[in-house]
């Protein structure tokens, strides 16, 4: 397991070292930095970078977007111990931690899995379900009943630290998602309480796929699930057009529908970050009073190998990996300041 904060450090440092790809500035990566095989992959967030070592191999060697995104997501489920994700996902309100995660290929197959209990690893979970059943998703007891029949095991998912400040939060029992300019790498020691991995790749084959998963908001009430499971909320896959995927508070991907919003929006011609930023303003339009102090981000890669970010406030980063680079992770600087573009 690594480190959090070291893995922060390590990522953020490697990150100022290098030149940032063509586009990065203006918040999006155009399609000629694209690799050696065409293929390309994108994780949302500092922990994106190691998601994003572990998913190259398997598309540097001809592998699919599908296997690559998977084995990405299963590297920030089960390697990574940060408080948003898998294994040391933080708990809801009663203490109890559960994951949600969705899995896409760009012919429209697509499983998921939400609020599944003891089980490290629910992206595998997903495809699973996408690919052993007529379903798309499954949830709660059911989802684990299907994991365990599939042979994955139970394992105890709350770590001390988690129980440690569960613990603390149940001293005020405030339920307040924070915005994640707070978050660890900002002030040190202090820990966000969401954190998504979306993670979306174009294989050499030039077939595209996405996963997305977390532990969700942290206290959120037993039984709540947030748009990471939800096709079209917080991840969209098609081959004609591009990918899509979502962090933040999940709620108001799911009042838009907004990686599928953001996929339309490229299929009508829009780069992947006027894409991602056309949702944005939406998500602000409905909800203008909320949106002052919620988090959304939204990642696009269309099928060129164009990427793209948006983020309502400062703070979002992503990671780029392709031709065996690995380790460049950018700032969103493109926030909304409710100027047209
Ligand atoms: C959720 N979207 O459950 C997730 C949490 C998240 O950055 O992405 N946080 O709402």
């Amino acid at each position: 397991m690594s480190n959090r904060r070291q893995f922060l450090q390590t990522s953020l440092m490697a990150a100022t070292a290098l030149a940032l790809p063509r586009g990065a500035a203006a918040g999006g990566i155009d399609a000629k930095t694209a690799t050696s095989n065409g293929a390309r992959v994108v994780s949302t967030w500092d922990f994106g970078v190691g998601a994003n070592q572990a998913a190259w191999p398997v598309l540097a060697k001809g592998g699919s977007a599908l296997d690559a995104v998977e084995t990405g997501a299963r590297w920030a489920e089960g390697d990574l111990c940060n408080s948003t994700v898998g294994r040391c996902g933080y708990p809801d309100r009663d203490g109890v931690v559960t994951l949600d995660a969705s899995i896409m290929d760009g012919d429209g197959r697509c499983g998921a899995v939400a609020a599944l209990q003891d089980i490290v690893h629910p992206v595998s979970v997903a495809r699973r379900v996408m690919e052993r059943t007529p379903h798309v998703m499954l949830v709660g007891e059911g989802a684990q009943q299907f994991a365990l029949q599939q042979g994955f095991v139970k394992e105890q998912l709350r770590t001390k630290e988690a129980e440690q400040a569960w613990r603390e939060w149940l001293k005020k029992s405030e339920y307040k998602p924070q915005i994640n300019a707070e978050r660890a790498a900002v002030k040190p020691g202090n820990k966000e309480n969401h954190d998504t991995l979306g993670i979306l790749a174009l294989d050499a084959s030039g077939k595209l796929a996405g996963a997305c998963t977390t532990s969700g908001m942290a206290w959120k009430l037993h039984g709540r699930v947030g748009d990471s499971p939800i096709i079209g909320a917080g991840l969209y896959i098609d081959n004609e057009v591009g990918a899509a995927t979502a962090s933040g508070v999940g709620e108001e991907m799911i009042r838009n529908a907004a990686s599928f919003l953001v996929v339309e929006l490229m299929r009508q011609g829009r780069t992947p970050m006027d894409a991602c930023r056309e949702a944005i303003e939406r998500v602000v339009r409905k909800r203008p009073v909320a949106s002052k102090t919620l988090q959304v981000c939204f990642l696009a890669l269309n099928k060129h190998g164009e990427v793209g970010a948006f983020a309502l406030h400062k703070g979002f980063v992503y990671a780029v990996c392709d031709a065996g680079k690995c380790d460049a992770l950018l700032e969103s600087r493109s926030v909304y300041t409710g100027k047209p573009a």
